[in-house]
């Protein structure tokens, strides 16, 4: 190989390689999107990726929502409650396989809140989440996954009636007020729709009950 040969040779190959780095480059920035920190949508409380209901993703595994949803829902909830004056709380709703009020429960199963208050959920015994049935129009829907603690801050009024989604049946549900119940009917409703499909006789009206006794 002369001299010529070679430059050819070397500089065909510095081309193919400076290619191949340019490619895996552009392909680490497709598979790597840049994380953003819950501390962006909020600097009032840590708020929980949401997932709308009916495309429920399990074990932090998310696969239905797009990052133009999940900018819009941080815009939703940044304006609603970062703009919001007053001395927010954070409450506690343990998941429990035997509480107060028996088997498979949230404790507490009722908890009434201000708007922008928010909620830790705590998965005291493993295996269970908290996931909405039904909550107030233009509200974000919530779902726990199964993680050991997650908080939810409520910025929209009104009831939400959630569910522990493995002990459904055993009708492990819950209900909070974030203020007022102007949508007490809707959740009548769901009520209903969530008691039919529970199939331990003794619990059959526990949520109803619920309702009754705390709601006016
Ligand atoms: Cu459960």
């Amino acid at each position: 190989m002369n001299d010529k040969q070679f430059m050819t040779v070397f500089f065909g190959v510095m081309g193919v390689l400076t290619i191949i780095f340019f490619i895996i480059f552009f392909i680490a920035q497709i598979i790597v999107p840049e994380k953003k920190s819950a501390d962006e949508f909020t600097n009032n409380a840590i708020v929980q990726r949401i997932e709308p209901v009916g495309k429920l993703n399990y074990a932090g595994i998310n696969n239905s929502s797009s990052d133009s949803q999940e900018e819009k829902i941080a815009e939703v909830r940044e304006s609603i409650c970062t703009n919001a004056a007053g001395d927010f709380k954070t409450y506690t709703v343990k998941m429990l396989n035997e509480g107060p009020s028996g088997a498979m429960v949230f404790e507490p199963d009722f908890i009434k809140i201000n708007m922008c208050d928010s909620i830790n959920f705590e998965m005291t015994d493993a295996g269970h989440n908290a996931v909405t049935i039904a909550a107030p129009k233009d509200s974000l829907p919530f779902d726990t996954q199964y993680k050991p603690s997650t908080t939810v801050q409520f910025d929209t009024k009104g009831l939400y009636l959630y569910q522990c989604s493995p002990h459904a049946m055993m009708a492990m549900a819950g209900l909070i007020q974030v203020s007022d119940s102007s949508n007490k009917s809707e959740i009548e409703t769901a009520i209903q729709k969530f008691e039919s499909a529970v199939m331990i006789p003794g619990v059959k009206t526990r949520i109803s009950d619920l309702l009754r006794k705390n709601v006016k």
